[in-house]
């Protein structure tokens, strides 16, 4: 698939792209990202991308103009139209099925807003989508470009060193939408604190029983309403239950 992605800052993407589990993913053009700088494309010897808001206030406005001519760029390279994307708290929050769903998609074209905002017509003219990654605000779309790109990323197929070690994640339909458990690893002794003596036991069901064991009491505790949402989808087990009563019992 193809991610463009338009941003006056194409500098921030590079170590991103070049580093960790995801490298392959960039690298390979399995994820194909290519970087538009709406200056390049402004008019003018200061190359102008953004200008002073009408009816005043703070600030700078990202002027439209710039910002078109580049979604034509890339509609002309793409050939087939692509989804325009722009991340704002407007959105709706991104959240795991979404990310699957770009993850087996074309792609898309990930318009990055800076200042105090990007003009309001742009947006009503090409924007298809808006995406939120939480309740708060930043000083650009760039990150939250880059979370959707990593989540895509690390779905695709031979991107985990561990052929499947997403099966495991939290929010993997794998782990039924429950959290991950706790993580152990040498020493065996750390700061006087040891491992679970399951884990060292070296029995396996055993061992998968105390991680699904964790994975419950962790998410009744951290995210209730993730616990609501398995069993509702039928996802919890007779032995999920009870163990979910035990809790419910001890908390009083
Ligand atoms: C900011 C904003 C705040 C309240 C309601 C709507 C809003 N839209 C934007 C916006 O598009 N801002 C541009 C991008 C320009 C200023 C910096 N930008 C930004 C994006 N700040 N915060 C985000 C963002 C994007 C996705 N998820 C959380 C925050």
């Amino acid at each position: 698939m193809r991610f463009d992605v338009v941003t006056l800052f194409p500098e921030l993407f590079a170590p991103f792209l070049t580093t960790g589990i995801t490298r392959r993913a960039f690298g390979s053009g399995a994820v194909d990202v290519h970087l538009f700088n709406p200056r390049d494309v402004a008019e003018g010897n200061y190359r102008r991308v953004d200008d002073r808001p009408f009816g005043g206030g703070p600030g700078m406005v990202m002027m439209a103009e710039p910002l078109e001519k580049t979604l034509n760029l890339i509609h002309q390279e793409r050939g087939e139209r692509a989804k325009v994307v722009l991340f704002s708290p407007i959105g709706r929050r991104l959240d795991h099925a979404q990310v699957q769903e770009w993850a087996s998609s074309e792609g898309a074209i990930l318009v990055c807003g800076r200042y105090e905002g990007v003009d309001q017509r742009f947006i009503d003219t090409h924007v298809d989508v808006q995406i939120s990654v939480g309740d708060f605000v930043l000083s650009g779309g760039e990150l939250p470009a880059m979370v959707l790109l990593d989540a895509v990323a690390r779905l695709q197929p031979d991107v985990l060193g561990d052929a499947d070690s997403h099966h495991f994640d939290s929010f993997n339909p794998a782990l039924d939408g429950l959290l991950d458990c706790p993580h152990y690893s040498r020493p065996e002794v750390w700061a006087g604190q040891g491992v679970p003596e399951v884990l060292l036991s070296g029995h396996h069901l055993n061992i998968a029983r105390w991680r699904r064991d964790q994975q419950l009491r962790i998410t009744a505790l951290h995210r209730p309403d993730l616990i609501d949402l398995a069993r509702n989808h039928g996802r919890l087990s007779a032995q999920d239950e009870a163990l979910l009563a035990s809790i419910a019992i001890m908390a009083g």
